[in-house]
């Protein structure tokens, strides 16, 4: 099922030898999974201390929701989110990802301390992102995207849900090279619940050995999302709650690092920190018997 057990590196990053464990810390009062929680900047940075007590490798730091149905926050206000988390984190010796749209807050954010670029739009939303990116030179998540979350549902028309996300995601790397980010320097992701129904998601993840052909990391990040909460619908058709989907979670997150995910981006990282050292100690129990085959 996995012909490369260990993820490739990242340029510009530790290379954890394993799936990496990317926590979330969403400084919005909206977020589907856990808006408001940390909205107040000392309480997120906390969040992000104890998510990497917790085993997270690197903190994804977001000031903008992207739940289905969303509308943007202007870019002060991002700014004003964002800024004081990610240079608490970084003072803190945390590795800190921003998760944003816009080049300013990028390039604001890394001046601030932030080693990552997590654009859910793959570059598409800000024309300047790329350069910027570029200049910044550091590592950058190109995601999937078809368009802004207030009515992104309405994008999730698929013939071939793989074959297509692999296509565009092609295009988006290939743009993003032709604005000087060192390919070495780019993950893709499948952006799970973007423009995407459940049976969508689910078949993303199972189709993740072909999104790696693209030769790149890929960071999957199905925290809590709606594809969870359909596959957890009990007797009485009740979908079960985002707040009740840290298991789920976790399970899917040792399907994904036993699949070659690089990383995985979840909103409470034990269990996860857990569940990617059991795929990788099962992936070099596999590797160990191969060799000793090979004898
Ligand atoms: N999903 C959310 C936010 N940021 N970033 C990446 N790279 N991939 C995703 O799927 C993604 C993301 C959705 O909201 P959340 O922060 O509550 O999970």
């Amino acid at each position: 099922m996995n012909s490369r057990p260990v993820p490739v590196a990242v340029e510009g990053l530790p290379d954890w030898g394993r799936c990496a464990v990317m926590g979330v810390v969403n400084v919005t009062p909206d977020s589907f999974s856990d808006g408001g929680h940390w909205f107040d900047p000392t309480a997120a940075v906390k969040r992000g201390v104890d998510l990497v007590a917790d085993g997270a490798d690197l903190v994804d730091v977001g000031g903008e929701s992207t739940r289905p149905g969303a509308f943007r926050v202007d870019e002060a206000e991002e700014l004003r989110r964002v800024l004081p988390v990610v240079r608490g984190l970084a003072a803190e010796g945390v590795l800190v990802s921003v998760d944003t749209m816009r080049a300013g807050v990028a390039r604001r954010a890394v001046e601030a301390g932030a080693v990552l670029v997590n654009d859910v739009s793959g570059g598409l939303a800000d024309p300047a992102m790329m350069p910027s990116v570029a200049a910044c030179g550091v590592p950058f998540v190109l995601m999937h995207w078809r368009g802004f979350s207030h009515d992104m549902d309405s994008r999730a028309g698929y013939g071939d849900v793989v074959t297509e996300v692999v296509a565009e995601l092609r295009d988006r790397v290939d743009a993003a090279v032709a604005a000087g980010i060192p390919a070495k320097r780019l993950v893709i992701d499948p952006g799970l619940g973007f423009a995407k129904e459940a049976r969508h998601d689910l078949a993303l993840v199972a189709g993740l050995p072909a999104l790696r052909a693209l030769g790149r990391p890929v960071l999957v990040a199905g925290s809590r999302k709606r594809f969870l909460g359909h596959a957890l619908t009990d007797a009485r058709g009740n979908r079960s709650p985002a707040r009740d989907r840290d298991a789920a979670t976790a399970a899917l997150s040792a399907i994904a690092a036993h699949q070659g995910a690089w990383a995985v981006r979840v909103h409470e990282a034990s269990a996860t920190a857990d569940a990617v050292r059991v795929a990788h100690a099962l992936a070099q129990g596999r590797e160990a018997a191969a060799r000793r085959t090979d004898r």
